[in-house]
């Protein structure tokens, strides 16, 4: 405490203890020690008198005792008394009376007196009428003294106050009116209560007076200097001049403590960063404050707080550099390691930024790394102290520089804080080539052609092919060196199914080895004997080649003339386009999108209609872009036929137009009795209409939920036969439809299904399901893949997941997939491996192949063409369809879940449950693969899939092979 503060604090308390008295006193006749000056009358009967009171102080007092005479009636009044802001006040006497009895002879005496009072504006001076004072009470004594008392010297001293109001005048008298009694005034005292000024929660209360009801008077406070309101201060004044019921509270500022009833600022070397009646903080460490009232303290030379650090905290500096790196090199990828700094400079927060320099020997002469460097897990924001830097040049000089950093380090002078490491990657062989092609296929041989591996690490000297037949495998093979990356393979078998790999060779060796790839030669369309007819069959294949090259080569042309005059990019067939090899003799899908010009799609692929052939009936639902509506269309020479017409609604704008048209100029492009047929389009006149041929029973879930239960099995695997068979010709065209589900599967009046809904941008914006996912694409969740949700990954392989949901939607009556699960719920159960169960009564070779549809590993799922096939099979054979999912797996878990692992192929299970009846079932309906023989039960909800990997001898591609 500084002597100035103590002093100011010992004032301020001085001060409220004086101002704290709640008693004001008007009047007292002890405080005068000259001549009261009061008025009596007659002038024989009050007397002034000088006294002594019990502490000996010398008093004025008044007195009479005229007991020896009759009618006595003598007046004592004070001197004008201001009433100031007072209404009711107190009258408090001090008094001795004589006993009467004692008072030998006495002729007439009382032991009262009267206490009266005149209210005035002003001083009226020497004036006195008694008829004008009003009475208060009469006096009397509780004790009265004798004679003896006298000689005894004892004081029988009375106390008596009353009270008088509510005054209104602005000033008074009192009288004291004796009637023969022997009275001796010894003080009079006349004051008023008031709530004194009070300092309470650093609120500062003025003097308050009472009012004379008996309510509260309600005071606000005002805050003390450097203090602010919090809450509005309040205390209320109660009659008996208490404060009473504080409310609300004032804070300090900041820069400013509490010190007991005021704010004082905060000394040098302190702070105080908020408002409230906390104490100033000392400087954390490494800042400073030469100032009072501090609201915070300044960093020392060459340290730093962050934006977001707060003031308490202490200031800091960028760390030092990292120790000790060392690396670790494995061909052309190196692990960096390191020591922490040993100065993090004050912060927890250091992270590491690595820059890579490929550098050349001779005067350091290095450049920043090329993009196709790695860093695992990243290069910059580090927080452990390690990296794998991977895909390095081989045989190359790198720098590698290691910053430590914090969140001060950019405020710090540019020196930066970096421990380096040279290195120089070793000789690594090729990467394996991925990509290779079948060119041409003949009975006796095959061309091939692949791409250069991605990082062939040096120069490739050769490539060398191994191949053998599938049926031999491996145990004989034959291998071809070729310097060029295509090769033909002669000396085959017909008809036969070989197997081939690939690897490049550089000086540091072969690289690793391409997967599997699977070709057919030719089939061997004649009996062949002998050398003889080998040539003529040369000779006749060659005509026919020749003559179908002439055909292709024709229809080549005209299609190029067509394309070519609609300045379109003709070539849209991608060879390896979506992952699929395109089947010959089939079309390939063009997307839209790839028209400089969108509507010379619509037009290259729609049939443009004259709005006057359109007749619409009436709405029936509504579409992203408008009404979609029933009608008629009539063309010329043609019978009417009903149709459903899409409209886009009016005050669209041109990219809505477009994307409406979209849809037109894909369905256009197809043209099969499971996918919805486009009639035409108008867009020459308003609205702009695409017209579908009409399928009377709507959307396939709307239709299931309608007809609950009432189809027989072999019906709804007729429906799913058709939703295969459509996305088996999309596919074969290279179409990923991206948002297959029973909604956008339309149903017609013969319970044929036709797959709709063939938007670009649409596909994922028009469907109230799809949901955005964290990458910001939007996604039907329940219905998609898990690599389609988690990397946009979607393929024919993605649309057979969708696929799977289908069937289990159609198997259970348009239900909900995952019922009320919520999407994060949906995407992490199925991710764990969990997958829907069986719906009721649903044949197990039905929920067989939705577990196949929800294989992981996409290459796993089944081909559209095999599910037809595999409903084709189960349609001829009905009984196939009758045991149920649920009571085959209660046999699976039951008999034999414990090494299901150990069976390949589901006829092995059957073959070890022999005396399980589900075998019956199951005869004529064999897959090569346990995987998916899942565990279920109908008391779980959704069923945990194992991973395909258990099985040895599983060959992906394979699947599900015939039934
Ligand atoms: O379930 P729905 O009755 O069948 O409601 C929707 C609605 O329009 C919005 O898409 C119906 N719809 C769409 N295309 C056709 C069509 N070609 N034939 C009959 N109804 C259709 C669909």
């Amino acid at each position: 405490l500084t002597l100035n503060q103590t002093l100011t604090l010992i004032l301020t308390y001085l001060y409220l203890i004086l101002l704290s008295t709640y008693l004001f006193n008007l009047l007292d006749s002890k405080a005068s020690q000259g001549e009261l000056g009061w008025i009596s009358s007659p002038s024989h009967g009050w007397e002034e008198i000088s006294g002594v009171d019990e502490h000996y102080t010398p008093i004025r007092t008044f007195q009479v005792c005229n007991v020896m005479e009759y009618s006595q009636n003598n007046w004592l009044r004070t001197n004008w008394i201001p009433r100031y802001s007072a209404q009711k006040i107190y009258v408090e006497l001090k008094f001795t009376l004589r006993d009467c009895n004692s008072i030998p002879m006495v002729l007439t005496c009382k032991e009262t007196f009267n206490l009266h009072y005149l209210e005035t504006d002003e001083d009226q001076g020497s004036k006195f009428r008694e008829h004008q004072f009003s009475k208060i009470d009469t006096i009397a004594a509780d004790e009265s003294f004798t004679q003896m008392d006298l000689g005894d010297r004892i004081l029988k001293l009375n106390t008596e106050v009353r009270e008088v109001g509510p005054m209104t005048k602005k000033g008074f008298y009192l009288a004291f009116q004796d009637v023969g009694a022997c009275v001796a005034l010894v003080s009079v005292r006349v004051y008023f209560k008031k709530c004194p000024f009070t300092v309470k929660n650093l609120a500062m209360f003025p003097d308050t007076v009472p009012t004379d009801s008996q309510s509260l008077v309600e005071v606000r406070g005002s805050c003390v200097n450097n203090s602010r309101e919090e809450d509005p201060p309040k205390m209320y004044c109660s009659t008996e001049g208490e404060w009473l019921v504080p409310i609300g509270k004032c804070l300090c500022n900041i820069g400013y403590e509490e010190w007991g009833v005021a704010c004082q600022a905060c000394r040098p070397g302190f702070y105080k960063a908020s408002s409230g009646n906390v104490k100033c903080s000392k400087c954390p460490p490494h800042s400073y404050t030469h100032q009072e009232e501090a609201v915070h303290c300044d960093c020392e030379r060459n340290y730093f707080r962050a934006e977001e650090d707060p003031v308490s905290m202490a200031c800091s500096r960028p760390p030092s550099a990292p120790r000790n790196v060392i690396s670790a090199i494995n061909e052309t990828s190196v692990i960096l390691d390191w020591n922490w700094p040993t100065d993090s400079g004050g912060r927890k927060d250091v992270i590491f930024n690595v820059v890579c320099k490929r550098c050349w020997p001779g005067p350091r002469q290095c450049e920043p790394c090329l993009g196709a460097v790695r860093f695992l897990p990243r290069a910059t924001g580090l927080t452990n102290t390690t990296v794998t830097v991977v895909d390095l040049l081989a045989h190359t000089n790198y720098t590698f520089e290691i910053e430590a950093q914090n969140r001060v380090s950019s405020q710090a002078p540019t020196i930066r804080q970096y421990a380096a490491v040279t290195i120089t990657t070793n000789q690594a062989a090729p990467s394996a080539v991925t990509v290779i092609r079948k060119d041409r296929t003949s009975r006796n041989s095959i061309s091939l052609s692949w791409m250069e591996p991605e990082r062939p690490n040096g120069i490739i000297l050769d490539y060398e092919v191994k191949y053998y037949e599938k049926q031999e495998q491996e145990t004989s093979y034959t291998i071809l060196r070729s310097k060029a990356t295509n090769v033909t393979l002669n000396g085959l078998k017909p008809d036969t199914t070989y197997l081939l790999q690939i690897r490049a060779r550089t000086a540091a060796g072969y690289g690793g080895s391409s997967r599997k790839f699977e070709f057919e030669t030719s089939p061997d369309s004649f009996s062949i004997s002998s050398e003889n007819s080998q040539v003529v069959l040369i000779a006749v294949s060659s005509a026919v080649a020749i003559i179908l090259l002439t055909v292709v080569l024709y229809i080549v042309i005209s299609r190029f003339c067509r394309y070519s005059k609609s300045k379109h990019p003709d070539e849209k067939r991608l060879p390896f386009g979506n992952g699929h090899l395109r089947l010959p003799g089939i079309k390939t899908y063009v997307d839209p999108h790839t028209y400089e010009d969108p509507s010379q799609a619509v037009h290259e692929f729609a049939k443009e209609l004259d709005a006057s052939c359109i007749a619409i009936d009436k709405v029936v639902g509504a579409g992203e872009f408008g009404e979609v509506c029933s009608g008629r269309l009539k063309l010329p020479s043609k019978k009417e036929i009903c149709v459903a017409i899409k409209t886009l609604k009016a005050g669209y704008t041109e990219k809505q137009r477009r994307d409406f048209l979209s849809e037109a100029s894909i369905m256009g492009q197809f043209n099969h009795p499971n996918i919805i047929r486009l009639e035409g389009v108008v867009t020459r006149s308003k609205p702009v209409m695409i017209v579908t041929e009409y399928m009377e029973n709507g959307s396939l879930d709307g239709f299931l939920r309608k007809h609950d239960a009432q189809f027989t099995v072999i019906q709804l695997v007729g429906m799913l036969r058709g939703i295969a068979s459509g996305m088996k010709y999309l596919s074969d065209m290279g179409y990923v439809h991206r948002d297959l589900a029973a909604r956008n599967i339309l149903v017609n009046s013969n319970l044929v299904c036709k797959v709709s809904d063939f938007g670009l941008s649409r596909v994922l914006e028009d469907d109230p399901e799809a949901a955005y996912t964290t990458r910001g694409g939007k996604i039907p969740i329940r219905w998609t893949a898990p690599e389609a949700i988690a990397y946009r990954k979607f393929t024919s392989a993605s649309d057979v997941w969708s696929y799977g949901i289908v069937l289990w939607e159609v198997m259970s009556y348009g239900e909900r997939p995952y019922w009320e699960m919520s999407n994060q719920d949906v995407i992490k159960a199925v991710d764990e491996g969990y997958r829907l169960p069986p719906p009721m009564e649903c044949p197990a070779t039905l929920y067989q192949l939705m577990l196949d549809c929800w294989q992981k590993d996409r290459n796993n799922r089944p081909k559209f063409e095999q599910i037809v096939s595999i409903l084709d099979k189960l349609i001829r054979n009905p009984s196939s369809l009758k045991i149920t999912a649920s009571t085959a797996s209660r046999y699976v878990t039951q008999e034999t879940s414990t090494d299901i692992t150990s069976f390949h192929t589901m006829g092995d299970w059957l073959e070890s449950a022999r005396t399980l009846p589900c075998k019956d079932a199951f005869s004529g309906v064999s897959y090569s693969s346990c995987d998916t023989l899942a565990k279920t039960s109908a008391e779980i909800y959704l069923t945990e899939v194992r991973p395909a990997a258990t099985c040895p001898e599983w060959e992906p591609s394979m699947g599900i092979t015939t039934l």
